[in-house]
């Protein structure tokens, strides 16, 4: 409503003019459409207000003569719209507790479930767990030399270009072996192990690695691994031999065959990459195992001499007894890329699902 300058200051026109206003807010209470807060706004803001707005019109410009009645019915007005929002707002309170429906369903919470790739790489675990290894975990971002130099990639080496490395900035001042970058596979902590502490050891290391490849269905430039590390007096090919049987059948069900091929990797001598017979079709061939039966899942070999002696040397430089004599102690390592076991295992066709965040894709594992 427009606040128009009074001209008439007989009382009954001013009692009329005061009625109408209030008319007017009552009317606004009343509306389908009320909202305390912008009606507060509206009318008793104190500088925009249309009370505000009102005194200005009519109080200030009023004869003198006037001036006292127009001022009582002013206060008399504020405090009637005052009144009828303080009770719309205790009706809605009351209305809104008359219409709390409690035979409606709740709004459920959803509960959350451990991821697929965290599920299975806690099963490998486990299994290793139970032949008696421990947990060791390390950082992601990791030194050149446990990531590479201590395992026999030497500086400018091209085995280095097998791992495609994400190295973190400004670390050119730095002697090579100490720049920072993201580990590319969990073996560094292999050697973070062999440091501080003495043989025999036996363990699992589940965790997450980086490296600078373009991501596909099956390659995501983030992914987990599960490695493990035996060492001792004696430790033979044999060993690794039937620990990884042993750990495949416990994974896969007892039925599965495992076989060793040679193969490379820098820090194990012999190498072997272990496959086992195919899950889906028994060893017969399918479209999963391209035909062959077999299906490759991990790699292993035992610690290369050169691993125990660069531990040695770093041991000396540390102030430690060099406890890793080739001579008289040897071991195997193993390690097994969990994205891709998890893929075969629930039958995922792309690796990007495990890392998407839809629940519409997790819920189907919970
Ligand atoms: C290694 O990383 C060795 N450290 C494994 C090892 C440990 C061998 C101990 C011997 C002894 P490799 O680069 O092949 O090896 O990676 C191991 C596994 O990680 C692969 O078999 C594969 O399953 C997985 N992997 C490698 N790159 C990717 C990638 N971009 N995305 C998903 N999985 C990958």
């Amino acid at each position: 409503m427009e606040i128009t300058a009074l001209t008439d200051f007989s009382s009954a026109a001013i009692e009329q003019a005061f009625a109408e206003v209030l008319a007017d807010a009552q009317a606004s209470i009343a509306a389908p459409s009320f909202d305390a807060e912008a009606f507060r706004l509206e009318w008793l803001g104190r500088k925009q207000g249309r009370l505000k707005a009102l005194s200005d019109a009519w109080l200030k410009t009023a004869p003198v003569e006037a001036k006292k009645l127009i001022g009582q019915r002013f206060n008399a007005l504020k405090e009637q719209i005052e009144t009828a929002l303080e009770n719309a707002g205790s009706l809605n309170a009351k209305a809104s507790a008359a219409t709390l429906d409690i035979s409606l369903p709740g709004s459920a919470q959803s509960l959350g479930a451990e991821h697929p790739l965290i599920k299975t790489m806690a099963e490998i675990v486990d299994v290793f767990k139970r032949m008696g290894y421990s947990l060791r975990l390390g950082p992601e971002v990791e030194n050149d030399f446990n990531n590479f130099e201590s395992l026999n990639f030497p500086p400018n080496h091209p085995a280095r270009d097998t791992q495609d490395t994400l190295v973190l900035a400004d670390q050119e001042k730095r002697p090579l072996r100490e720049r920072l970058l993201m580990r590319t596979h969990t073996s560094p902590v292999q050697i973070r192990s062999m440091l501080s502490e003495e043989p025999p050891l036996q363990l699992v290391i589940p965790g997450k690695v980086h490296r600078n490849e373009a991501a596909d269905a099956t390659h995501s430039p983030i992914f987990h691994q599960v490695e493990g590390l035996c060492v001792g007096p004696k430790v033979t090919f044999s060993d690794l031999k039937g620990t990884l049987d042993h750990a495949m059948k416990a994974l896969f069900g007892s039925s599965v065959k495992t076989r060793f091929f040679p193969s490379f990797f820098p820090f194990t001598e012999p190498s072997a990459d272990v496959q086992i017979s195919c899950i889906f079709c028994g060893g017969k061939g399918c479209r999963k195992c391209k035909h062959s039966g077999w299906i490759e899942l991990l790699g292993c070999g035992m610690v290369d001499p050169n691993v125990f002696e660069a531990v040695n040397q770093r041991r000396i430089e540390l102030g430690r007894e060099p406890a890793y004599d080739p001579a008289k102690i040897s071991g195997f390592a193993f390690g097994m890329g969990v994205d891709r076991i998890t893929m075969m295992k629930y039958g995922i066709s792309d690796i990007g699902l495990l890392y998407s965040g839809d629940t519409r894709f997790l819920a189907q594992f919970a």
